[in-house]
């Protein structure tokens, strides 16, 4: 297993709901740790070019305004297996189908509002958190 970094959302849901640091103990309770972390307000072109990848999808424009309708908190979570293991952490898209335990299933009140995002891959990863911050703003 490699130290992987991963980038995460608490989205506007759950900051709105003042889940911020509810949803940080589940993220060190699973031995991840937050090596970087802001709240800011996105920009309709930042989240736009963040799902840009569903901009085909019937949901896109919901899932813009729904994105920059409240603050988010942006993180990057380093750790062994860190993708993987935030994706587990997360559970599954659709909080209906997240298994027990988890942040969506916790937390998120539906498929849109899902409560938080998780990197998908090492590669998208690291395109992530380099959208969100400098270098020098990440300490492990
Ligand atoms: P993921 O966040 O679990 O990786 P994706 O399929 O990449 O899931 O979708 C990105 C985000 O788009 C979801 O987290 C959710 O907020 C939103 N989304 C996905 N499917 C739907 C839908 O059917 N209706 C509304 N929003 C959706």
């Amino acid at each position: 297993m490699a130290l992987e970094r991963t980038f995460s959302i608490i989205k506007p849901d759950a900051t709105r709901r003042n889940l911020t640091g509810a949803i940080n103990s589940y993220i060190e309770k699973a031995g991840l740790r937050i090596v970087a972390q802001k709240r800011m307000l996105l920009t309709r072109a930042q989240a736009e070019t963040f799902y840009a990848v569903h901009k085909e999808r019937p949901f896109f424009g919901e899932l813009v305004d729904f994105m920059i309708s409240e603050p988010i908190v942006v993180q990057v979570l380093e750790g062994e297996n860190a993708v993987a293991k935030y994706r587990e952490v997360m559970g599954a898209t659709n909080p209906a189908n997240a298994a027990e335990g988890t942040i969506r299933k916790d937390f998120a009140l539906s498929v849109g509002e899902n409560s938080a995002h998780g990197s998908d891959s090492l590669e998208n990863a690291a395109i992530e958190i380099a959208q969100f911050f400098a270098g020098n703003e990440i300490v492990g």
